[in-house]
């Protein structure tokens, strides 16, 4: 009898251990294509991420209309033997001697479906580095993580100026090498250090894969589009926002080329306008 209870007993058990791992495996298959493509989910604007077959590439330079503004020095008030080993000068207009236009966001504005946001790396920083944040514009997707570096071993504090997300205003001592952010709105962010007054940059949060910011020489490139015709947005921080249309065909190459007038009158120029008087 009691031989027959413990054998009762062992094989309730096992039914157990074989209905509990059933079920496990069951709850594995469910999860496992969710955490697969979390970029391929729909990104709050709705963005839908898909295979981007024979995709075009888009190439462009920003240039700057007018002449070359002189370098604007800025003062180094504070802690001078770490911040004034570089001098600093005034970036609202980084120009080259070819004009280009550097520190200018470019975005394709209406693009709906087209590669995985992963696309735009694994890591993202800004560091804080001579009292300077490099890059001066920093790209980072929404929901990322964006490591923000103290390379300088000094108070700095970061401090933005968002509408959409919530503001950061956080301290971070020479002692903390490391903080993370994490922005869950697209919008281009202005961030400043209470500490240094002349420190200033941007955070330019994507809900696509399709931002990129020109080069010092104001070039960019922006790859793997779907063949179709898009509006490309260009935003520089005190020249304005800016748009042109671009038609990109399948495999090949489409130019969008922009030009800013020095300006703000002259900026609200139709970017159309300006590219067909090129
Ligand atoms: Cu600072």
């Amino acid at each position: 009898m009691r031989k027959l209870f413990s054998l009762i007993l062992a094989l309730m058990f096992a039914s157990f251990i074989v209905s509990c791992g059933g079920g496990e495996e069951t709850a594995e298959e469910t999860e496992e294509p969710m955490a697969e493509k979390p970029s391929e989910m729909a990104a709050p604007s709705g963005y839908m991420a898909m295979d981007v077959t024979n995709g075009g590439t888009i190439t462009g330079k920003v240039t700057f209309a007018g002449q070359i503004p002189p370098k604007v020095k800025l003062e180094v008030t504070k802690d001078v033997n770490v911040c004034g080993k570089v001098d600093h000068y005034k970036k609202d207009v980084v120009v080259s001697q070819d004009k280009g236009l550097a520190n200018v966001v470019v975005k394709l504005s209406n693009i709906s479906e087209g590669k995985a946001i992963s696309a735009m790396g694994e890591s993202f920083e800004l560091d804080q580095n001579g009292c300077t944040f490099v890059p001066h514009v920093t790209l980072v997707p929404v929901g990322e993580s964006l490591t923000i570096l103290n390379s300088d071993g000094i108070l700095h504090n970061i401090h933005t100026y968002s509408d959409k997300n919530p503001p950061i205003n956080k301290a971070q001592p020479g002692f903390k090498k490391k903080m993370t952010e994490t922005f869950e709105k697209p919008e281009i962010i202005r961030v400043a250090c209470d500490v240094h007054n002349w420190m200033g940059g941007y955070i330019a949060v994507a809900d696509h894969p399709y931002h990129v910011v020109t080069d010092k020489s104001g070039n960019f490139t922006i790859t793997d589009v779907p063949a179709g015709t898009y509006t490309v947005e260009y935003w520089q921080e005190t020249l304005g926002t800016k748009t042109a249309e671009v038609t990109v065909p399948a495999g090949g190459e489409a130019d969008a080329s922009l030009e800013y007038a020095p300006s703000s009158a002259q900026a609200d120029m139709g970017a159309q306008e300006l590219a067909s008087s090129n």
